[in-house]
């Protein structure tokens, strides 16, 4: 029997060809910028359009909040409360590159913590359209082609022989701490950085590993949003036997005071975790 989560992924799913098909005449900057400062691109306004248009047109939508608007929108009285990152990496759309939809449903009002989760899931925009979905401890992804969606992985779990790293921000301001774990973990796993996160994690979700947005000497909040690109991705991670932190804890402990909040951002296998809460604690 579906419900109203069934009816959230199913809206997201059924966007994402239009998301698609909708950018290459967006690649252009808008003269406005996000809450987060970030000059806004077309294609950027034009997702979260869809997106809030098409979610609060549900009955168990109760607000859609984004990356790219001030405030959440209010809906019907819904129980849920969808928060999404419409267009991540979408610097990455001049040079033609991957980029995601990210989202998060909550079963509170938002800003909430990652524990008012009750599913989570990106789609991701590669040679080939893919859905990746979190719930109820399970994590399934499926191919999005020609408006079907076909569940190609039942259970996603996370390699636990792992392969693959990728750390944003320039080499220059990471704290000492910080560069020294990468130096041990540059020994043990190839580069895979690809400037959008959503490319980035699952090739993390694919081959075992660590990606990570970090503090910087002069942004120790990191770039990366919490509600929005941090929460989604460590409840994705999590249920697939991987771990998530802020360097200090799981990012599904942090509740944000702010919508826009950012956060330091880690998730990967959880040996990599540990040793990374291990570095930067010291
Ligand atoms: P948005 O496009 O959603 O603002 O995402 C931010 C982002 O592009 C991430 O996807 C990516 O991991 C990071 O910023 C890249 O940052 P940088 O350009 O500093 O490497």
């Amino acid at each position: 029997m579906s419900d109203g989560i069934d009816a959230i992924l199913d809206v997201v799913a059924d966007t994402a060809p239009d998301v698609r098909g909708g950018l290459a005449g967006r690649r252009v900057y808008e003269t406005a910028e996000n809450p987060s400062g970030e000059q806004q691109l077309a294609a950027d306004v034009y997702a979260d359009e869809l997106l809030e248009e098409r979610l609060l047109a549900l009955d168990a939508v109760g607000s859609y909040a984004s990356e790219e608007r001030d405030a959440a929108v209010p809906g019907t009285d819904g129980e849920y409360h969808v928060a999404a990152d419409p267009l991540d990496g979408s610097s990455n759309l001049k040079s033609n590159n991957t980029m995601g939809t990210i989202f998060g449903v909550y079963d509170a009002p938002l800003p909430a913590s990652g524990r008012n989760l009750v599913a989570a899931g990106f789609v991701l925009y590669g040679p080939i359209t893919t859905m990746v979905v979190a719930r109820d401890g399970t994590v399934t992804e499926s191919v999005i082609d020609d408006g079907d969606r076909e569940i190609v992985t039942e259970n996603l779990v996370v390699p636990t022989d792992p392969t693959v790293y990728g750390f944003g921000g320039r080499v220059p301001q990471w704290t000492d701490a910080f560069a020294e774990y990468v130096d041990g973990v540059e020994q043990e796993l190839k580069l895979r950085y690809g400037g959008a996160m959503i490319g980035d994690v699952n090739q993390v979700l694919t081959y075992g590993g660590i990606f990570g947005y970090p503090g910087l000497r002069d942004r120790p909040e990191g770039k990366l949003r919490l509600l929005f690109e941090g929460h989604p991705i460590a409840y994705i991670v999590e249920s697939a036997g991987g771990a998530s932190s802020n360097g200090e804890r799981s990012l599904l402990d942090c509740e944000p005071d702010r919508l826009h909040e950012r956060t330091p951002l880690f998730v990967g296998n959880e040996p990599y975790i540990d040793r990374l809460e291990a570095a930067l604690g010291e």
